[in-house]
């Protein structure tokens, strides 16, 4: 059983989300993901919409989502890694390099990330009235 984790905050969940846990799954058996709680977003400085309770509801609804922890620090990963026997961590290339320390433990892989999609692009667009384009 090949176990993958991958980190986010899955704020106003949109499809480069969707495609990024998919892509995720699709590498290994079985998928966890650590939804950055609302403390922890203080920290990245990222207000989110949605609070805590409802992102992790939405990804852990997501078929192909095996389980759902909180992440509330940076420094969590390797003892998740450890805890949870993970052979694979994942995350987009905008994080590219920041977590190539993790490769003492499992291996590490960065995805392309879905174009013209993001939760700050949702944000503006729903602000100005309009659709995102398809
Ligand atoms: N993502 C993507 N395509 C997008 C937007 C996001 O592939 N258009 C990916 C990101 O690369 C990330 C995941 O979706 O792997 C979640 O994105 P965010 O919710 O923005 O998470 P982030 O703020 O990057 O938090 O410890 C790591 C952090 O918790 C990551």
């Amino acid at each position: 059983m090949k176990r993958v984790i991958t980190y986010g905050t899955y704020d106003l969940f949109h499809i480069g989300h969707l495609n990024m846990l998919r892509r995720a799954r699709a590498l290994g058996d079985y998928l966890m993901v650590a939804i950055s709680t609302d403390e922890f977003n203080t920290g990245k400085h990222k207000q989110c919409v949605y609070p805590y309770a409802h992102r992790a509801q939405i990804v852990e609804a997501i078929r192909f989502v095996d389980r759902v922890i909180p992440e509330t620090s940076w420094e969590q990963k390797t003892e998740d890694i450890v805890n949870h026997s993970i052979d694979v961590f994942v995350i987009g290339d905008d994080w590219i390099g920041k977590f190539d320390f993790l490769k003492d433990y499992c291996e590490v892989i960065y995805l392309p990330r879905t174009e013209s999609i993001s939760t700050t692009a949702i944000k503006n667009t729903v602000q100005n009235g309009k659709s995102i384009s398809r």
